[in-house]
């Protein structure tokens, strides 16, 4: 047997967790790498599933050039020569980039440095713009820099844990089990969680403020003025002038009404947060998705920088990153607002110098809302588009669509073959993905990992540094582009950190900048600031004094005065409120088991089967006034479109709001892509959209006939006549289909061969049908196996569970014994149905935790996990085996 293990980071959020690969003859299994700081073995079920995820099933393999394949040269000469062209013709800043914090460092650096060294232009923006740019925004403010000052040990140390806008257990889930973890061992420890929804997050906190969106400025401000009410002072600069803004708000009941919480519940977290001095605030999406992001983030920061809770174990504000180097995106300058290495455009003759570079970007850029506008209104003529899909991710989607359709020219560096972006490009380039690329990235605490490759590229596939490169030097910019390696684009990124830096940056790799190949090659987990004398210690060994666990401890800032800046800022409502035709806020954000616009979780069938239809959640009160019942389908409109999707009925949704995820795109289903709804209204300081909040409205979507599908081959519905509804869900052995139509067709048996593009003469096909009840069933046999099995029914509710047929899908001929209940829907012995999947990594079912509590008693999560292994492993789904227990308990 041939073994190999391949220590690596995984690709998804940016907790950072090192990955073990193994590669055993042609099989990939992960773990958890024990040594890595940030995870200490643990992984979530998106790290648990990614092998799942390697297969080269869609893959885009090879260069197209207008649809059809195409070598290198040819794909990299067009490139550099369009661009050339528009270059010459209509200036530097007729061309843009468009890049993403799931590019590696080392990617990311080549892509700032061509851009805005060379070609001469900022218009290179990140999807970190849509993402953390008020996080950025606000460091910049309060410190003078962009930095995150903690690490999670301090999530750890804390006695109060705030979550502010952020669904830790599902988005950061290795975090947040090191927060419950360590409550375990620190019975005075409490978690506040402060979003509009109860997520699985706000279950389990100790208190859960579901303050109206948009409203965190009303409540921080409101808690710096408890916090002075209470002799707290300080005599940092910006004092006087944010208390006095907070104080203008009024008393705490002026707040509990402003926020739309009960006055006794906000009481409480203030009193807490007043008498908790190890106290550390985390923030996320809520926070920094808002046309307030930026002053929502001060607000925050103002309140731990009046109690002195900064640089201290335990206590720091924490702005928690999303994609896997969205740091590392920032500490290149990958955005159009900063320069490079965290310098910005006062420093451009120092940046030009070390990169000996013919130009240098003296100015801002456009930001990525303002980018789409200007390549709709022709300015920007071209633009190279590398990991993210930003027809799917951007808000006001259509748009954004409609923009690039205009486009002269648009590359587009991807791994799939098909995304709603790179189905709308002229030029394809095969990027290298996960498990074949190999560089670096920064998590969220500062700790530089390395993505090592464990797989050879497929195809033609080449890494995005290595093809960025190439076209630089295709243009005409070989001087600056001979790097031969990852490594040595690392040695000269850390340089450019280090050059001329006298401590007024505190980023600062200068430990880095000698690194050998090889000592690149074996680079353990390790945290920046990175001096001369601590470089090559891995993060746990480093000796205490030249510890960078935690910045700004002597209270020294890089900021003019040297000193952190509390930052006045006024409580602001959404940039659109509700209305009469638009009176509910519609809420987006992200599901436990999917990633983003879901081109690598729907390639594992464990993680499609959490949730498999994209929903919207409402209120038990707005549900009645709209008239949308649970598990119908509703419509989801705003002023810029409509999305099709499943309606939870459930009281953790505020009432007045809606939450839809941003997850579901025109690969997966009909018509749910988020975007296309989303507010594309910005922050006026970070430029970052307001995805929590667009007014919307809801309805029933009237259809007349609901079923699904299950098939052994994929089907193609888009389109088809009749279905006005569908969802793609991979599974195992299978793909499932969740179709509804508002009219049924006169001959169901015709129509749904049609769908399955069978011959009617040759197949093997049982059949049952009530038609006056509008009921329809059929399957087709192939050789005892089954290929297809069809399900309609005129409610919802009147369809069986997928669970039980789709376990028919093995293989192997179905027994007879089975196919007596095929049609029925349900197996002759109903204990065999597990229900739909609660634990990915085990493949658990609810129906089986269920009959597990009720028959064995069992009566926590411990107990369910001894009993079924479920939520053993990463624990991500431990909230909603509570859940289950709870709900047992009550009936
Ligand atoms: N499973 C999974 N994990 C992920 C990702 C993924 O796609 N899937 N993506 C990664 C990325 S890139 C990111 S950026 C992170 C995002 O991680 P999070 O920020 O935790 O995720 P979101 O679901 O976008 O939003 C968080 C919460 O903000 C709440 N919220 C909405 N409006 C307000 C408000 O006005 N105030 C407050 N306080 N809260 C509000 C929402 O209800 C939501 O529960 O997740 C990362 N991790
Ligand atoms: N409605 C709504 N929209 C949102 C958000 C929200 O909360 N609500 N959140 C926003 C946030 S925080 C984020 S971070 C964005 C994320 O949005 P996107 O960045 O658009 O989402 P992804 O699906 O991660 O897109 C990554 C793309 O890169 C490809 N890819 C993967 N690896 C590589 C690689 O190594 N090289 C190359 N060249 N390509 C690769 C993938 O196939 C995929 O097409 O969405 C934003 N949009
Ligand atoms: S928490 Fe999960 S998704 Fe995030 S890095 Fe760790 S394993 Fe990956
Ligand atoms: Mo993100």
């Amino acid at each position: 047997m041939n073994t190999t293990t391949t220590r690596t980071t995984c690709p998804y959020c940016g907790v950072g967790c090192g990955v073990n690969a193994v590669v055993e003859n042609d099989a990939v299994r992960v773990a958890g790498d024990e040594a890595h700081p940030s995870n200490r073995g643990r992984l979530c079920s998106k790290g648990t599933a990614l092998a799942d995820t390697v297969g080269l099933n869609d893959r885009l393999l090879y260069p197209m050039v207008d649809g059809r394949r195409a070598g290198w040269d040819e794909a990299l000469d067009e490139v550099a020569g369009r661009f050339g062209e528009i270059i010459a013709e209509h200036g530097p800043d007729a061309v843009a980039f468009y890049v993403s914090g799931q590019l590696l460092t080392e990617d990311y650096y080549v892509a700032n440095k061509l851009m805005k060294g060379y070609i001469g232009s900022a218009n290179i923006d990140t999807n970190s713009r849509l993402c953390m740019s008020s996080a950025v925004a606000g460091h910049k403010r309060a410190f003078g820099e962009d930095v995150v000052p903690g690490c999670y040990e301090d999530l750890e140390l804390a006695d109060l844990v705030v979550l502010v806008g952020s669904n830790t257990a599902w988005c950061h889930p290795v975090v947040y089990q090191r927060i419950v973890a360590a409550g375990e061992d620190n019975p005075d420890k409490k978690l506040v969680v402060i979003d509009p929804r109860r997520t699985a997050t706000a279950e389990s906190a100790d208190l859960h403020l579901p303050l109206a969106p948009g409203t965190d400025v009303h409540l921080f401000n409101g808690l710096l003025a408890y916090l002075t009410g209470q002799g707290i002072e300080s005599d940092l600069p910006g004092t006087a002038e944010a208390v006095a803004e907070a104080r203008a708000l009024g008393d705490i009941d002026a707040v509990a009404t402003a926020c739309g919480v009960a006055r006794d519940t906000v009481a409480a977290f203030f009193e807490l947060f007043a008498k908790t001095e190890r106290t550390v605030t985390v923030f996320s999406q809520g926070v920094n998705q808002s046309s307030a992001g930026t002053d929502k983030v001060n607000a925050i920061l103002n309140c731990h920088l009046l109690t002195d809770r900064i640089g201290k174990p335990g206590a720091c504000p924490f702005s928690i990153t999303g994609q896997p180097n969205a740091m590392g995106g920032r500490e290149v300058g990958g955005l159009s607002s900063t320069l490079a290495a965290h310098m910005g455009f006062d420093d451009a003759e120092r940046v030009q110098r070390f990169w000996d570079s013919p130009r240098i970007a003296s100015a801002p850029g456009l930001k990525a809302v303002e980018l789409f506008e200007a390549i709709e209104r022709g300015e920007v003529k071209a633009v190279w588009i590398m990991a993210t899909n930003p027809l799917v991710s951007l808000p006001d989607a259509d748009r954004a669509r409609r923009a690039l359709e205009a486009c002269e020219f648009v590359a587009v560096s991807d791994c799939m073959r098909h995304t709603d972006t790179v189905d709308r490009a002229h030029v394809l380039l095969p990027a290298a993905a996960w498990a074949e690329k190999s560089g670096t990235v920064t998590n969220s605490e500062r700790i530089i990992s390395r993505q090592r490759s464990f797989l050879p590229m497929p195809g033609a596939a080449r890494a995005d540094w290595d093809i960025i490169c190439d076209v630089a030097r295709r243009m005409g910019f070989g001087d600056g582009f001979g790097f031969d390696s990852a490594a040595a684009i690392f040695r000269e990124h850390a340089a450019l950190t280090a050059f001329e830096n006298e401590g007024e940056r505190v980023l600062n790799l200068e430990g880095l900048v000698q690194l050998t190949d090889q000592a690149y090659d074996r680079l353990e987990p390790l945290r920046w600031p990175v001096r001369a004398e601590t470089a090559g210690r891995a993060v746990g060994a480093m000796p205490a004094q030249q510890d960078s666990r935690r910045l700004f401890v002597d209270g020294v800032y890089p900021t003019s005065d040297g000193k952190a800046h509390l930052v006045a800022v006024t409580p602001r409502g959404p940039a659109n409120a509700v209305s009469d035709q638009w009176p509910l806020a519609l809420n987006t954000g992200r599901i436990r088991d999917h990633w983003h616009t879901m081109t690598r979780t729907a390639k594992s069938a464990r993680l499609s089967a959490h949730i498999p239809e994209p929903f919207v959640e409402i209120h038990p009160t707005d549900a009645n006034r709209y008239g949308v019942a649970d598990g119908a389908l509703a419509t989801v409109s705003t002023v810029r479109g409509e999305a099709h999707v499943r309606v939870i009925v459930t009281d953790g949704q505020r009432e007045g709001t809606l939450f839809v995820p941003m997850h579901w795109n025109d690969q997966f289903a009909a018509r749910a892509r988020v975007g296309a709804l989303a507010n594309p209204a910005v922050c006026p300081i970070s430029g970052e959209p307001e995805f929590k909040h667009t007014p919307a409205a809801i309805a029933p979507f009237e259809a007349a006939w609901h079923g699904f599908i299950l098939a052994s081959r994929p089907l193609r519905l888009a389109g088809e006549r009749l279905v006005d509804y569908w969802v793609k869900v991979p599974g195992e052995r299978f793909y499932r289909y969740e179709v509804a139509g508002l009219q049924a067709p006169d001959d169901w048996a015709a129509t749904v061969r049609g769908w399955l593009g069978i011959d009617e003469r040759t197949a093997d096909w049982l059949e049952a049908s009530d038609l006056a009840a509008g009921r329809y069933r059929a399957a087709h046999m192939d050789a005892g196996h089954i290929e297809a099995c069809v399900f309609v029914a005129p409610e919802p509710a009147a369809l069986p569970e997928r669970s039980w047929l789709a376990g028919l899908f093995t293989g192997e001929p179905v027994e007879e014994a089975e196919r007596i209940g095929l049609l029925a829907g349900r197996p002759a012995d109903p204990g065999a149905d597990p229900g739909p999947q609660v634990c990915s990594c085990f493949g658990v079912g609810r129906n089986t935790i269920l009959r597990a509590i009720n028959e064995q008693g069992l009566d926590s999560v411990a107990a369910v996990g001894k009993a079924l292994d479920a939520g053993t492993n990463c624990g991500s789904c431990k909230p909603e085996i509570a859940a289950l227990i709870a709900d047992a308990g009550e009936e």
